[in-house]
């Protein structure tokens, strides 16, 4: 493994100019980001949209979410409130994924105002902060004398490594350094509580987060160390005997989240869930809790790479394949029962008792940003397209207002309300959660989305998202500015100029639906050569303003799943460029599950600039099958089955949900 110049670009080198992410970047700008600052400051009532969710509980059994107190506790914790702790014990990090989408959001926007804000809320944390350099709200208000004895249940890690992605964010935003340093000193508690050491804990984290964030404070202060624990924590995870009993023994059994999990909360749950099965480098499939999956390879690889350590990657490697081949939702959602958020087996992929939930996502794009960062393969790009343009999208309505935590492939609402086994399957988005980790997630993404849109490597531009936007791009031997103009992912032509002269290369990704059907062309003559890895690698000497065109197909497909994945069988999907088509009540009227799609009907793309803030519709003949006409009986020996004709009207997945509560399916009948 050979360490090469591998980076992706600063926030502020690249500046998205039109399109579907302008206007998601703007709305989370403007809309998002005030209303979730709002809601952690618990004054938000009149800000946040009242949607009905009556008699529907959001997954972990608690309502809207309100208040959320996470400020409060940290005021209470800095001794300038009085109080008691409230929320989830890693409440605190919902604060921490805010600051970090903030410190994205100012990197390419400066705003003094907004600084302010985070200047004195950074006041608080630091005032939070303990002696020896401990920060987390919930132990320090209700349980100090237990730090460190529940890493399975109680994310102390979990909250400091949020805190600390915050840190270094904000450090890189704006240069100062006083969460940055505030997060030193908490890192360096760690360091000196845990590691291989006779008077250390030998622990790791129930849920990963911390060993992504300490690279990233690594790669912030140079302090090795980090580095070190990274590594440790990686490598720790999965030895026997298992770290986890043994705190299970010595904490005698208590646990905070019996209520959830009887009896004895995340550890009843068993190795599994938490990824402590194996030692990481014996890992074969993803197992267990879904986003904890994520962000564990994603720290995994970041060490891997650092330390040169081909095994580790390999194994990340093989999860990937894992995942993808077998364990990932059409949409890019992964986690298939709601027991636990977790992974199931190979090809159990059900539609309406899915999970999906939004963090996942999120998670693959931070897990395969790292692995083209590791290997420029486009397969990792077309993964991060798809959970990017579905399910992360979905994850949020159309006017930035409410929020999915589960990303159904289908829906039926008096099913959801009535079946509990689907009460975690929620028709329409709730404006927030008592567990919240999902809508600052998706800021946090979203505001960093530059930094997933390209990877360099030496001196080659691997272009793995395709959004409208001028970029000035640190390569090895020079700095290079182009621009992209497109529709995407409405129209599959992209225009790319060139903008600085020299010899580089500009690798396009080529996505795997549209390998059969692409045309290239550099100042309208076309190009040859085979795409190699998933690119079309463009390398040559540029001139300024030379112009390359890449024309992808987007005729409207239709996908079929593996015959293994069972709820699938006989159902066909509609796919159109990077987006997943589904059929919605509001369009196609109820019983969406007595739908068919003819084999041979055409589908029929329509512009709809108009419907859903600007969409492609997707039109095609099909049939429903009519109830029975003249019985009332539940089965029946022998019917002669009516259809009807029907005008068939899909729209891209991530639009769904705007229009009210309705029925929704991604899959249908083919006939
Ligand atoms: O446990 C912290 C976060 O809350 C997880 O990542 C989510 O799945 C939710 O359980
Ligand atoms: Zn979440």
């Amino acid at each position: 493994m050979k360490k090469q110049y591998v980076t992706t670009p600063n926030i502020d080198e690249v500046s998205i100019t039109s399109g579907l992410f302008a206007r998601i970047s703007k709305l989370v700008k403007e809309q998002v980001l005030p209303c979730q600052w709002e809601i952690l400051n618990d004054t938000a009532k009149d800000a946040v949209p009242d949607h009905s969710i009556e008699n529907f509980s959001v997954a972990e059994g608690n309502d809207e979410g309100y208040p959320s107190h996470c400020i409060a506790n940290f005021k209470i914790a800095a001794g300038l409130e009085k109080g008691d702790f409230y929320g989830m014990v890693f409440q605190d990090s919902d604060l921490a994924k805010w600051l970090e989408a903030v410190s994205y959001r100012l990197m390419s926007d400066p705003n003094e105002e907004l600084e302010k804000i985070v200047d004195e809320t950074i006041d608080i944390i630091g005032k939070a902060q303990q002696e020896d350099g401990y920060l987390n709200t919930y132990f320090t208000i209700r349980e100090p004398q237990n730090r460190f004895t529940n890493l399975c249940e109680c994310h102390e890690l979990y909250c400091a490594g949020h805190m600390m992605e915050a840190a270094a964010a904000y450090y890189k935003a704006t240069g100062k350094d006083k969460l940055l340093k505030i997060m030193c000193r908490m890192a360096d508690l760690i360091d000196a509580s845990f590691g291989p050491e006779e008077n250390k804990r030998h622990g790791y984290p129930g849920h990963e987060e911390i060993e992504l964030a300490l690279v990233k404070m690594y790669k912030a202060t140079k302090e090795e160390r980090y580095l070190k624990l990274a590594k440790y924590f990686i490598d720790e995870r999965g030895k026997t005997p298992y770290y986890f009993d043994i705190e299970f023994e010595k904490r005698n059994h208590a646990s905070h989240f019996s209520y959830l999990y009887p009896p004895y909360g995340m550890y009843s749950n068993g190795p599994k869930y938490e990824q402590y099965h194996l030692p990481i480098r014996e890992q074969k499939t993803f197992e267990g809790h879904s986003v904890r999956c994520m962000y564990m390879a994603s720290g995994a690889i970041d060490v891997a790479r650092l330390t040169e350590d081909k095994e580790l990657l390999d194994a990340c490697k093989g999860l990937y394949q894992n995942m993808v081949q077998k364990r990932m939702y059409l949409t890019g959602g992964i986690g298939s029962t709601p027991k636990a958020e977790m992974f199931t087996s190979d090809y159990d992929l059900p539609n309406d008792m899915v999970y999906g939930e939004t963090c996942a996502s999120v998670g693959v794009m931070f897990f395969t940003k790292r692995l083209l960062e590791a290997e420029q393969n486009g397969d990792y790009a077309d993964t991060m397209e798809r959970a990017l343009y579905n399910t992360c999208l979905a994850g949020m309505s159309l006017d930035g207002k409410s929020f999915f935590y589960v990303n159904p492939l289908e829906v039926d609402p008096v099913i959801s309300r009535e079946n509990p086994d689907r009460a975690h399957v929620l028709p329409v988005r709730p404006a927030w959660f008592g567990c919240a980790c999902c809508p600052p997630n998706l800021s946090r993404m979203i505001t960093s989305l530059p930094e997933y849109m390209y990877t360099i490597c030496n001196n080659e531009i691997y272009v793995n998202l395709y959004i409208a936007n001028k970029a000035k791009l640190q390569l090895k031997d020079q700095t290079v500015d182009i621009e992209v103009q497109t529709e995407y992912p409405y129209k599959g032509k992209i225009n790319l100029t060139a903008e600085t002269e020299g010899k580089y290369a500009v690798c396009l990704r080529i996505p795997s639906w549209s390998r059969e059907k692409w045309k290239a062309q550099i100042n309208f003559f076309e190009v040859s050569q085979a795409v190699e890895n998933g690119f079309l690698h463009l390398e040559r000497t540029w001139k300024k303003g030379d112009k390359v065109t890449l024309e992808l197909d987007f005729e409207p497909k239709r996908i079929y799943a593996n015959p293994l994945v069972s709820k699938d069988v006989g159902k066909v999907a509609v796919q159109c460029g990077p987006l997943v088509y589904c059929l919605e009540e509001a369009d196609n009227g109820k019983g969406l599950q007595r739908i068919y799609l003819p084999k041979d009907a055409g589908l029929k793309l329509a512009e709809k600039p108009e419907k859903l803030m600007g969409i492609n519709e997707i039109y095609a003949k099909g049939y429903r099958l009519k109830t029975l006409e003249n019985s009332q009986e539940l089965y029946v020996e022998n019917t002669k089955w009516n259809y009807e004709l029907v005008n068939l009207t899909f729209i891209p997945y991530y639009t769904w949900a705007n229009r009210g509560e309705n029925e929704m399916t991604v899959w249908i009948h083919e006939k």
